[in-house]
């Protein structure tokens, strides 16, 4: 008997047959037109039902499709990064400005116009693959260069320094700050007891602190933010000669940050947000990109220089070594497929290529041997290498064999060296190939011992650089940020103990930071390891708002829209922003639109509340007496205004907005940041906005 489903699913097997019609004999199941088959190339008739016996009767086991598709299914997962498992990923080139022969003979900087394909991922460190991407936390910034002389992964942060100095401590910092392991939660925080409890018995962590508890913990988009390779390199030349670098990426848009209140909201409103904006830029051709930056230096300076370059909770002030523009990164593709490429790509901060060498920072020699073992666990196979995301793209040629699967594997006897056989196979070449840099200085000998050098004892002085570098606004979000995260620790202890290594970076932070969670009386000062240098000058390239953009291009201004608007306001605001390369999208009370004052149908992108206003850079409101009063009404309708303001953004406004302000309490509140566009031009109001923030506001609202 024929039943209603059976007829469905021929029909749909009739339909695909006939796409299939005339395509190749080797089909696979991928793309469109082709028949669908399992994994052995066997066509599929129905991949709607189960084999049964009877209508109603058991499946049977001879069902080999079911279970082949079942069998796939349960083995789709693999083991998420143990750290940094969020991420996304994205395909491009590095491009050489000049030739570096003279300190690096690495491939990508041997001419001037050389491009190297790179693939980035950008990630969180302590959530987890399903968290939101504005957790505050430090956000990788990895880069596969596929050199023609192998790969180099160039496996950085967000921050130029990290939380501990040496590779021992990691699985320590990791585990305080992910969930706990009893209850399972918080997850992508790091405001509870373990992370504090750690740290706070951790002096060497404040200067990372000081960052995480920054803006720069909470960026606007990937687009916006510096990238630091953190620890110090070398670079060797063709003659052998050692230069000691620092890597630093430049966001060619300039850096921006979000406001903690805001990063909260987004986290609601869009887990995706900065993937989605990663996506889209590159989507939509407007391609994302770095400067390379150096620090170079050489061992005399290292040697007078205030601190241990081998210490990698310590950064180099570029006030003092300049960072010098070597090329910029464009990120030109999406991936096609999300888990092939970003899911299996295999950063390992091993890979370097000739001309590129490591130094003695023991958290870099600890990370060379964990990234290795970290793909064999993930990836399942040392065949990861195969995989084409992570193979070079270069010529190459290994003795290696075997394993799980191999993909790549060379036909004849040779797989072994020295032999006579002809052709011989691979073999080795002392001059093109990586040769370690021999440290004619250094004699790196005595005895073998657990211990910490003295030269990384002071843990206090680049805090205090880093907190005395930011503008007043700054300081207070990274106040506030420490106020928000001790007040969710249950034990009061842990706040204290913090605060007093608070007390030995800066008495006014301490103090600000004691006020707002309510505790009277500040603990003594933590006796410090190194008593800590108090005038340091002030480093102003720290700062985010103290390097802000040239323009606001590759922002989105969000348009709050009514029935009745000023159509010609929308279309002059439109224009401009096209012109100066930022997105607009409309807002309306229905994504079906609304009819503007001339009479046309303008449907909107979003509605209000799947388009609140932390969602974009700058918001104008365009509203007519009776669309505000309806407006005014509305509980998003009244958030959207207010968060922008609170958030401290530029709200540009036109036609009569009066009601909805004043339902949302802003009447008596308009500053400078309200601009009015019956009155003042789009190209105005976008020229103001390149300051990004009506950061005066912040002042105020605190
Ligand atoms: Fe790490 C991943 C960056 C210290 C061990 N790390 C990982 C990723 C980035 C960093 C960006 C993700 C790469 C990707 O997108 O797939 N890690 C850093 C930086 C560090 C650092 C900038 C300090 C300067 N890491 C660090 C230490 C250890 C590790 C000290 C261990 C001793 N990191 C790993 C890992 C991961 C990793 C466990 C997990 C997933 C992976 O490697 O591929 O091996």
């Amino acid at each position: 008997m024929t039943t209603p489903d059976d007829r469905r699913s021929v029909q749909l097997g009739e339909q695909r047959a006939e796409r299939g019609r005339g395509g190749e004999t080797h089909q696979t199941a991928v793309g469109g037109g082709q028949r669908l088959t399992t994994q052995q190339g066997v066509v599929v008739s129905d991949d709607q039902n189960t084999l049964r016996a009877g209508e109603r009767g058991p499946s049977v086991l001879e069902d080999f499709h079911f279970r082949e598709k079942i069998f796939h299914f349960d083995h789709e997962r693999i083991p998420e990064r143990v750290v940094h498992a969020r991420g996304y990923g994205a395909h491009g080139y590095f491009e050489n400005y000049e030739p570096l022969t003279d300190i690096t003979r690495a491939d990508p900087f041997g001419e001037a116009g050389r491009r190297t394909p790179v693939f980035v991922r950008f990630s969180t460190v302590a959530e987890n693959k399903g968290s939101t991407d504005l957790a505050r936390d430090v956000r990788g910034f990895a880069v596969k260069f596929y050199t023609r002389e192998g790969n180099w992964d160039l496996v950085g942060n967000n921050m130029p320094v990290f939380f501990i100095q040496d590779a021992i401590k990691f699985p320590d910092v990791i585990h305080a700050a992910k969930q706990e392991p009893d209850r399972g939660f918080p997850q992508a925080q790091t405001a509870h007891d373990n992370f504090w409890d750690f740290v706070s018995l951790m002096p060497e962590s404040t200067h990372m602190l000081m960052w995480i508890m920054s803006d720069r913990a909470i960026p606007r988009s990937f687009r916006f933010m510096e990238g630091f390779g953190v620890h110090t390199f070398r670079l060797v030349n063709a003659d052998g000669r050692s230069t000691f670098v620092k890597f630093h990426w430049k966001p060619k848009l300039g850096m921006q940050s979000v406001v903690w209140n805001e990063a909260m909201k987004i986290s609601g409103a869009d887990p995706d947000f900065h993937r989605r904006d990663l996506w889209d830029a590159i989507t939509t051709g407007s391609f994302p990109e770095w400067e390379l930056g150096l620090q170079l230096f050489d061992e005399e300076f290292a040697d007078r220089f205030g601190f241990d370059v081998l210490d990698p909770t310590k950064i180099i002030p570029e006030e003092e070594v300049p960072v010098r523009r070597v090329g910029r990164m464009v990120l030109n593709r999406v991936v096609d497929n999300f888990f092939a490429e970003t899911e299996q790509v295999a950063f390992c901060t091993q890979n370097v290529i000739p001309g590129i060498d490591f130094t003695n920072d023991p958290l870099l020699q600890g990370r060379n041997f964990s990234y290795l073992d970290t793909q064999l666990k993930r990836l399942g196979s040392p065949n990861f290498t195969h995989l084409p995301i992570n193979a070079p793209k270069c010529p190459f040629a290994t003795l290696q064999q075997d394993g799980h699967m191999a993909m790549i594997n060379p036909a004849g006897r040779v797989n072994y060296e020295p032999n006579s056989w002809d052709p011989p196979g691979p073999r080795e070449d002392p001059q093109a190939g990586f040769r370690t840099f021999a440290d004619g200085q250094a004699t790196e000998a005595g005895p073998k011992r657990r211990l910490r050098p003295e030269s990384f004892a002071d843990h206090y002085s680049q805090a205090r650089q880093f907190f005395i570098s930011q503008t007043e606004v700054e300081q207070r979000h990274i106040i506030d940020a420490f106020t928000f995260e001790l007040s969710k620790c249950d034990r009061t202890e842990i706040r204290t103990r913090m605060l007093a290594g608070l007390r030995n970076v800066d008495e006014d932070l301490a103090r600000a930071v004691a006020q707002g969670l309510g505790l009277r009386e500040l603990p003594e000062p933590l006796p410090p390891a190194m008593e800590p240098v108090r005038d340091l000058a002030p480093s102003p390239k720290l700062s985010i708002a103290k390097n802000g953009p040239s323009s606001f291009a590759g922002r989105k201004i969000g348009v709050l829209v009514t029935d009745g608007a000023d159509a010609a306001v929308l279309d002059r605001v439109r224009a401009e922003a096209e012109q100066q390369q930022v997105t607009v999208e409309l807002i309306a009370p229905t994504v079906g639109g609304v009819e503007v004052g001339n009479g046309n149908r303008v449907p909107a992108d979003q509605k209000i509340d799947g388009g609140p206003s932390v969602l974009y850079d700058a918001v104008i409101v365009l509203a007519s007496k009776d669309g505000a009063s309806q407006l005014a009404t509305k509980p998003t309708a009244r958030d959207f205004v207010s968060d922008a303001y609170a958030h401290c953004k530029f709200i540009g406004y036109a036609g009569d907005p009066a009601p909805l302000f004043e339902a949302a309490g802003l009447s008596s509140l308009m500053d400078e940041g309200f601009i009015s566009l019956d009155e003042r031009s789009p190209a105005e109001f976008l020229t103001r906005c390149t300051q990004l923030r009506f950061w005066p506001r912040q002042l105020v609202i605190t």
